[in-house]
């Protein structure tokens, strides 16, 4: 389902996980135990394959150490350079970099001659007293596991200005490869244009987590991005405004600006990936070229907030041959540009395109794109219309479009998904409700849009690429997981400003581009990075939000502007009990449900932060605390035994509405009742579930989250 027919809030959203029990009973065995899995010494993100600590303090970098590339291959040294710089404004040293044939000891080596097996990103790094090894295959592994061993050093090393203080290794051995080829973000420079270096900036902010794709959204209804020195009106005209501006004179890439920033991508292995969509999103060339028009007549700059207003005309012979022969300039001047494989044709949201119009815009774009040597990617609605084999298409759909999966009333997403497939193509995942970082995190987050639900940092990271295109029981996927490419982050910009829920007014507060990127893209960015890099069977929630906070004070170093969610333990942020609260467990939050009766159930939600499941937590004189719900203004209560629900009711101080709440071990809480004795209990994730009273198995949804 397009968000332009979208129906009202979702309701069975997420994955119903019932409720277990895990058993405790201790079991003497008379054989060893197989060893416990080595526990991840250090906070990295993305999570390596493995890690095991190393004795010893690890290595302390002096003004001396060198870095100690083990390769004449420029690439290689163009790493060790790429390193010393890296640590120069922190640490105040001047690196020297230096070409070896064997290994050093007090350096850095960056060894690529590595067995093949590694693969082109993979690496093992191994830091103790005496050193730091990296080794790959190549210079990409090479540097991916500088990224890693960036982690290992004190986050003060991200500062960009000089910090006194000694500069230690983390000791450990690390062997680590990516699950999944592509690991992109992609910036809509069209809706809000991004100067060249906050592109630069964000291209390292998003290095850092070993994404490599940088998918630029070039074109759409309120710009067009990249200068065509034979259509130069496509960016006097065409780049004039932006949703919200007018008027501008420089909102685009020059030639010259778009090769520096494919040379800055490439110097950090990462693929730029240009965008030219179609045939919707088109206003901006509709307005510079005014035979793509019906009636030849050329429409006026767009900076509005609409989508699905426009359309190349394919309505007859002479048109179709006007678009065919725009798109050969326009694809022919970027494929020349672009070192990288593909150009991405779009495809998305076109309402008003008939079938026929469609198909003619998808061969006049991809005859273009195969006739420049380039893969076709597009949006998943590409997959309508016949596309070469081996094209790389990005899905984009939600929960609504896997519910539908096998039921007569399949949505159009899931037909052009599995006509896709039937073509040969292949698939990068951007899931709307998990991968699109313009949606809210929450009621309160300032900017962006929240058609495909709030996406909290959680739901950002708790998904998996191989089920997120089957039903929500996770199975019957319609992308088989042998065409799955990978990830991709998608920044859009409709709605980059300050009270983005209403139209802007000339009041309304922009961001810079850079600070809103970092506001939507932390910590959710590198949540994404690492549903693309590590595997999945390591991957959990809670282990992660430990990783994550220790992030925090790299991006605060780093000057980057990021969301302290709720529901992260960020070093030096003391949450306190009393207070307001949402109570959150498994990434859903505990409400009135809508309710403002007396003795009606606390339900199970997914999180919104909004009244209804917003809490204020006061102390009482025993020691225990009543929760009052800020919509109803009644109390939570517990009475009755062990399954019985928990109800709202007016405070009236009985110990039935006083609850205990001690915390756990992995730093959430228990929340018990001074009446009943049981423990607050979501009877699943299900959006809907009941919050219940159970005995105390120590089950994740008895663990809540106190934000
Ligand atoms: C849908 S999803 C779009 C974009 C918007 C975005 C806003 C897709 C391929 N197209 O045009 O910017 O929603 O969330």
């Amino acid at each position: 389902m397009s968000r332009l027919h979208r129906r009202g809030r979702r309701l069975a959203a997420l994955v119903a996980v019932t409720l277990t029990l895990p058993l405790t009973a201790t079991v003497t065995q008379a054989v060893a135990a197989p060893p416990a899995p080595a526990p991840s010494p250090y906070a990295l993100v993305p999570l390596p394959v493995s890690q095991q600590a190393v004795g010893g303090q690890g290595f302390a970098l002096t003004p001396r150490t060198r870095i100690s590339v083990l390769s004449k291959d420029s690439a290689a040294v163009g790493v060790g350079t790429y390193l010393s710089k890296l640590l120069a404004p922190a640490t105040g040293y001047d690196l020297r970099v230096v070409k070896d044939t064997k290994a050093p000891k007090n350096a850095v080596v960056l060894d690529p001659n590595g067995p093949e097996s590694l693969g082109a990103e993979g690496y093992t790094l191994t830091s103790g007293t005496d050193g730091v090894v990296v080794k790959a295959h190549g210079a990409e592994g090479l540097f991916r596991g500088v990224q890693t061993l960036r982690q290992l050093l004190p986050a003060a090393v991200e500062s960009r200005t000089r910090q006194s203080r000694s500069w230690t290794v983390s000791p450990v051995q690390i062997s680590d490869s990516p699950r999944y080829e592509y690991r992109g973000v992609m910036l809509d420079v069209a809706r809000r244009f991004y100067p060249v270096d906050q592109v630069k900036r964000y291209i390292d902010e998003a290095a850092a987590y070993k994404i490599n794709t940088l998918h630029l959204h070039l074109t759409d209804d309120q710009g067009w991005r990249i200068a065509i020195d034979a259509l130069p009106d496509l960016t006097k005209v065409g780049a004039s405004t932006q949703s919200g501006f007018t008027g501008g004179t420089d909102w685009y890439y020059t030639a010259a600006d778009y090769k520096e920033i494919v040379s800055y991508a490439t110097s950090r292995f990462m693929t730029v990936v240009p965008e030219i969509d179609g045939p919707g999103h088109t206003e901006a060339a509709l307005a510079s070229v005014p035979g793509l028009n019906c009636d030849n007549k050329a429409k006026a700059p767009y900076s509005g907030f609409e989508v699905g207003i426009s359309l190349y005309c394919l309505d007859d012979g002479t048109h179709i041959g006007n678009t065919r022969r725009f798109l050969k300039t326009v694809i022919k001047a970027v494929a020349k540009l672009t070192p990288g494989p593909y150009i991405h044709l779009g495809g998305d949201e076109t309402p008003q395109a008939t079938p026929e119009g469609y198909a003619a815009y998808v061969k006049a774009a991809t005859d273009a794109t195969v006739g420049r040597d380039k893969t076709v990617m597009g949006w998943h609605q590409l997959g309508q219309a016949p596309v070469p084999a081996g094209s790389l298409l990005q899905y984009w759909g939600e929960d609504d479009d896997r519910e539908s999966i096998g039921t007569p009333d399949e949505t159009d997403s899931v037909r052009f998904v599995r006509n896709g497939v039937a073509q040969g193509a292949r698939f990068v995942m951007s899931p709307s409700d998990h991968a699109y970082l313009d949606m809210k995190y929450d009621v309160g987050t300032p900017y962006g849009l929240s058609w495909s639900g709030y996406v909290p940092v959680q739901r950002s990271y708790d998904w998996d690429p191989a089920t997120v295109t089957g039903k929500l029981d996770g199975t019957g996927a319609i992308v088989p997981a042998q065409k799955i490419a990978g990830v991709e982050a998608a920044l859009w910009a409709d709605r980059a400003y300050e009270g983005s829920n209403a139209l802007p007014t000339p009041a309304t507060t922009w961001p810079t581009p850079q600070a809103y990127a970092d506001y939507m893209s932390f910590p959710r960015l590198p949540a994404l990075a690492e549903v693309g890099w590590s595997p999945q069977s390591a991957r959990d929630w809670n282990g992660f939000r430990q990783r994550l906070a220790q992030q925090g004070p790299r991006w605060t170093a780093a000057g980057i502007g990021y969301y302290a969610a709720p529901g992260i333990p960020w070093p030096g942020v003391v949450r306190t009990v009393e207070g307001v609260h949402t109570i959150v467990t498994g990434g859903i939050a505990l409400e009135n449900g809508g309710s403002a009766s007396d003795g009606s159930d606390l339900l199970m939600w997914a999180t919104n932060r909004g009244n209804n499941q917003t809490w204020t937590i006061a102390p009482q004189s025993d020691g225990t605390y009543t929760m009052t719900n800020k919509s109803s203004g009644k109390c939570a209560e517990a009475t009755g035994g062990a399954g019985a629900t928990v109800v709202q009711r007016a405070c009236d101080g009985r110990t039935a509405q006083r609850w205990r709440i001690t915390p756990t071990a992995d730093d959430q809480s228990t929340i018990t009742s001074a009446g009943t004795g049981l423990v607050l209990t979501a009877a699943s994730t299900a959006n809907g579930a009941k919050a219940t009273q159970q005995p105390d198995t120590g089950s994740v949804l008895q663990h809540w989250t106190i934000d």
